[in-house]
Order: C-alpha cells, then sequence, then structure tokens
C-alpha cells in the first residue's frame, strides 16, 4: 500500500508536468503558427485521436483516474479503521498537563515560555529538554522553575522532543504537550485547546490562519504554501470517501500540540528505531508523530493556534530557503515512505 501511494504521487506530479507542458507547447504554435498547426481533425474526438500526444496524455490520466479511485474505494481496509473516527465524548474530569519544552540556546525567550505555562490552569509539570545551549538557557530555564533535562552533546531537536515525551510519561500527567521554546505559540492557547480532547485523542496547532498570526512571524508563502500541501498529502494518504479522510490537517510543521496520556504510551515507542533512543523523521519528527498516531488508530483534531513573530535567532526555517527546502523534501520523503 505504501509503494502504491508513493506510485501515485510520483505519477501524479509527473503527468502534472507532462499535462502543463503540452498546454504551454500548444499556447506556442497556436501563437507562432495559427490555429490550423494545433487542429488536426474536423471533430473533437478526431482532434485528440490524430494529435500526436494528447491522446496517449489524456489515456495516462485516465489511467491515474481509474487507480485513484480504486485506491479511495479499498481505503477503509487500510489499517485505520474508519469507525473508530466518528464521534466520541469522554471528559476529561481533572486535567494534569505536562508540558515539554526542547531547547537550543533559547536564553531570551525561555523563562517567559516556561512562566506563562507554568501559571496556566491545568499545568502542572514543565520539563524542559536542553540540546546541550552554550548560552544561558538550563540556569534560566531552572531558575523559572521548570524541571531540566541536560545533555553531553547536541543530539537533535527530535531526540529532545522523545526524550521529553517519555520524561513526561514518568509524571503523573493524563495530558502531555508539545511547544517550541522561541515564545512563538501563546500558552493560553491551550485552554481552548483542552476541551477538544474530549472528542479525540490528540490535538494539534495549526498556523495556518492569519487573523491568529502576528505581523513579522515566520509564515512566508513558501511555508505556509508547503505546510498546507503536505499536510493535504498526509490527508490524501488517509482519505476514504466520507469526510475527505479520518484526519483534517493544514500545517504539517506545527508542534504545539497535546495528547492524552494512553494515546502517547501506544505511541511513544513507535517513534524511535527498534532498542534505540535514535528517533526516526528527523526534523520531521512531528509529521511523523502524527502519522503514527494516524496508523494507530489516535482520533486527531486540528484546531486554530495564535502565532507569533520569533523571540531570538531563528534556527530552521528561518536560516535559508535552501534549508527550508531541504527540511520539505524531508517532509515529502517522509509521507511518501512511512
Ligand atoms: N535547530 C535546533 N533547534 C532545537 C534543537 N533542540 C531544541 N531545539 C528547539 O526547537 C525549536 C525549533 O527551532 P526553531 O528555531 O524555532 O525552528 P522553526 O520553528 O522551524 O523555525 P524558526 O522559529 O524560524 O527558527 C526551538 O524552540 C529550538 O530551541 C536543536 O538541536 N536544533
Ligand atoms: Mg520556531
Amino acid at each position: 500500500m505504501k509503494k502504491f501511494f508513493f506510485s501515485m504521487t510520483i505519477s501524479f506530479l509527473i503527468l502534472l508536468v507532462i499535462n502543463i507542458t503540452w498546454v504551454f507547447v500548444n499556447i506556442y504554435m497556436f501563437v507562432v503558427h495559427g490555429i490550423e498547426s494545433i487542429i488536426s481533425g474536423q471533430t473533437l474526438i478526431e482532434n485528440i485521436y490524430y494529435s500526436i500526444y494528447l491522446r496517449w496524455i489524456l489515456l495516462a490520466d485516465l489511467i491515474w483516474l481509474i487507480s485513484w479511485f480504486v485506491f479511495i474505494l479499498q481505503r477503509k481496509s487500510y489499517k485505520t479503521n474508519s469507525d473508530l473516527h466518528y464521534l466520541q465524548f469522554e471528559k476529561i474530569e481533572k486535567p494534569k498537563i505536562c508540558i515539554i519544552i526542547p531547547t537550543y540556546n533559547e536564553e531570551l525567550s525561555i523563562e517567559k515560555v516556561v512562566k506563562d505555562f507554568i501559571n496556566q490552569e491545568y499545568v502542572e509539570h514543565v520539563i524542559v529538554v536542553d540540546n546541550n545551549s552554550s548560552d544561558r538557557t538550563v540556569e534560566i530555564a531552572k531558575d523559572s522553575n521548570a524541571k531540566v533535562i541536560t545533555k553531553n552533546e547536541n543530539k537533535g531537536y527530535s531526540h529532545s522532543l522523545v526524550l521529553g515525551l517519555k520524561e513526561a510519561i514518568k509524571t503523573d500527567a493524563n495530558i502531555i504537550g508539545t511547544v517550541e521554546a522561541d515564545g512563538t505559540f501563546n500558552a493560553y492557547d491551550l485552554q481552548k485547546m483542552i476541551p477538544y480532547l474530549d472528542n479525540c485523542d490528540m490535538v494539534i496547532g495549526t498556523r495556518q490562519n492569519q487573523v491568529m498570526t502576528e505581523k513579522g512571524n515566520q509564515n512566508s508563502g513558501f511555508f505556509v504554501w508547503a505546510n498546507f500541501i503536505l499536510a493535504k498529502l498526509i490527508q490524501m494518504k488517509y482519505v476514504s470517501l466520507e469526510h475527505m479522510g479520518i484526519v483534517n490537517l493544514t500545517d504539517v510543521g506545527c508542534v504545539y500540540r497535546i495528547m492524552k496520556r494512553e494515546s502517547l504510551e501506544k505511541i511513544v515507542d513507535k517513534l524511535t528505531h527498534n532498542g534505540t533512543d535514535q528517533p526516526i523523521g528527523g526534523v520531521g519528527i512531528g509529521l511523523y508523530f502524527t502519522m503514527q498516531c494516524i496508523e494507530n488508530d489516535q482520533k486527531i483534531i486540528e484546531i486554530p493556534v495564535t502565532f507569533k513573530k520569533r523571540i531570538g535567532k531563528s534556527k530552521i526555517s528561518g536560516v535559508s530557503t535552501g534549508k527550508t527546502i531541504r527540511v520539505g523534501l524531508n517532509f515529502l520523503w517522509l509521507i511518501l515512505t512511512v
């Protein structure tokens, strides 16, 4: 099935290029040589039949569409049980939240982020997992009353995230959340996210609503569209004829999310390579996490969250377009191959 989805996506991209090229070539022929150069027959069918490429292009498009339809029809029997993704209501009577904050040289923002979350109702634990920062991040996080886990070397963002999740399970929290250390997210959005957990297992934020974003935030046109298109690709991967799939996503890169403890327990060991502490997916760990939830029948709801300008220096998305494209391709590869 993975191979089928992979081939469908790659063949879609190839066909898209071929179709667009054909249109442009014909526009060129029309402009340079006139209408006769592109019309070969008397009727539409004859025109298609006598055209050198058009009939083959249309045939390929048709085969692709039929294959896609077959793919959707047998969707229900693919891993996830769509019946589980209908309305359920289970109130969390006494939320106890543990928030994980992976950090790397965030001395300018960490105090505000930690304190804002500690001050939120229901937040009982804030765990900062530091990636061997060379600035005062650790010291400030400790002074701000976070529990701080340090490392002797930088093992990457994903390593910190998974380490933090495993640590969170050791606490008495019944809700585990993750957030960035750079001050881009607001702690108060937690209060909007918590009620949705009554209906699902994980609530993910989306940064795609402009009215919820502060001017100067990291949402460039490329960033927004890449996140959106990749999110829709995940949706397509798990599409069903009803509801356009069991999950509705618009932002693959958002790591502000909360999850029920029992759900995390089912997923957490699947986030690392067998028997190691090496996370799967690298910078795409958030997206991999999302897909693991879906594949393990955990229900996801995505809701708008506020998104602010970053405090301090950008480390991933804002560094260079080249780096952002590499991250995007890494995300695409994960969606197609996992
Ligand atoms: N780059 C990087 N970030 C880390 C690491 N460990 C923890 N982080 C934290 O992970 C978060 C993600 O990095 P950001 O710099 O915010 O990356 P981004 O959100 O994709 O883009 P910008 O906010 O524009 O940089 C930050 O809060 C970092 O402090 C690490 O090893 N490398
Ligand atoms: Mg950030």
